[in-house]
């Protein structure tokens, strides 16, 4: 039978651009569905740069207005992966186009803006999904289902960070490819919104909602120089978040991330507590998942390191890669998603986290700064 289309029109083509892209190319492959993913146009204001992505990635055609890419009748879902800054007009046009839409996290600058993104889409009926990829790494879908089936009974703990360095240099300039990460007016906030929203994304998921946090920022280096204005700029985003909470279940909450842990790259990690087992996950060794089951004989009871390459329906979306053993890497998170989101088109019901669970997380960041700002525990907002 022949397989639907899902035309993609993607707005911007940096480091996410290549992994949605990857994606998109892999998916049919390995996770055959009712639609055949085509890579239809791609867009950025660079004319030359856009069609050098263009030709290297496989896209048929380039525009350099996201507005004529959305009002293109030959896109069905448009994949925002641009600065912070642009998510909500691309967004609320797109659904008004009756597009789907893929948007990069976080979903908005914040939980208000976040809210109209999700009156747009609603109102339109336009499928939609935010790319919060870390939940589907085998090993942390695996943790997710021994969660749900109430293995580890009364949750104590949630514990995650997030940690990187490549900001550490004081010459490292604000604003621009990539570094629109370290300009406030762009990315909206720092560590907490591009690092920690995936720590919390993840965190909600396992252990439900939020109540209340407490939080901590600084900012190291206090001016940058500003790539487009050539002047050096205050910098006024989190360098480095901490904070504590306390989850809607009882359990605590303990976070923390930085771009100044000297010698960690991508160091996310996780770990719950519950009564009668824990779990812990290292982005950095991530087809492992670590577990302690308290309902082992107590003679070899111990952590053990389970390799989450089984190609058993018991390791999340291993059975369609290779036999087992053989591990898969951070971009097939993303294949797995756009997997999902497609299986979802087909059954209608919708792959999460979509924009309205999407919102949960930026309550609670907005709840960490406002915390930070006013040196106080702040309850979080309610969706
Ligand atoms: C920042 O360095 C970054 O690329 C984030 O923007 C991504 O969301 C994260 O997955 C890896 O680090």
């Amino acid at each position: 039978m022949a397989k639907k289309q899902l035309r993609v029109g993607m707005v911007g083509y940096g480091f996410m651009g290549r992994a949605h892209t990857n994606a998109y190319k892999q998916v049919g492959q390995f996770f055959p569905s009712d639609y055949e993913v085509v890579l239809q146009a791609c867009c950025a204001r660079d004319a030359g740069k856009i069609r050098a992505f263009a030709d290297q990635w496989g896209y048929a055609h380039t525009e350099t207005d996201w507005k004529k890419l959305v009002a293109r009748p030959d896109i069905d879902v448009v994949d925002i992966c641009v600065p912070n800054n642009l998510h909500a007009e691309i967004a609320i046009a797109a659904a008004a186009a009756g597009k789907a839409i893929l948007c990069e996290k976080p979903l908005a600058m914040d939980a208000a803006e976040g809210r109209t993104m999700i009156a747009a889409v609603e109102a339109a009926g336009v499928p939609n999904m935010v790319w919060y990829n870390y939940r589907r790494i085998p090993a942390v879908s695996l943790a997710k289902r021994l969660i749900d089936s109430g293995r580890l009974g009364r949750i104590f703990h949630y514990r995650a960070k997030f940690l990187q360095d490549w900001t550490i240099k004081s010459d490292l300039p604000q604003g621009g490819q990539g570094l629109w990460r370290l300009d406030a007016a762009a990315a909206g906030a720092g560590v907490s919104g591009d690092l920690l929203a995936h720590c919390i994304d993840t965190a909600l998921w396992f252990n439900g909602g939020l109540d209340s946090v407490c939080a901590m920022t600084e900012t190291f280096v206090k001016e940058r120089m500003h790539t487009l204005t050539g002047k050096m700029e205050q910098v006024s985003i989190d360098d480095a978040c901490i904070f504590f909470g306390k989850f809607a279940n009882g359990s605590l909450a303990n976070f923390e991330s930085t771009r100044y842990a000297r010698g960690h790259k991508a160091q996310y990690t996780l770990e719950i507590n519950g009564e009668n087992m824990s779990i812990f996950w290292d982005l950095h060794d991530l087809h492992r998942l670590s577990i302690f089951d308290y309902k082992d004989e107590s003679a070899t009871r111990g952590w053990k390191s389970v390799h989450v390459t089984d190609n058993s329906p018991d390791h999340p979306y291993m059975a369609n890669w290779w036999v087992p053993g053989l591990a898969v890497g951070y971009d097939t998170s993303f294949t797995h998603q756009v997997a999902d989101f497609l299986e979802g088109l087909s059954t209608g019901k919708p792959a999460g986290p979509t924009f309205r669970d999407a919102l949960e997380t930026q309550l609670v960041l907005d709840a960490i700064l406002a915390s930070a700002k006013k040196q106080q525990w702040v309850s979080v907002g309610k969706a």
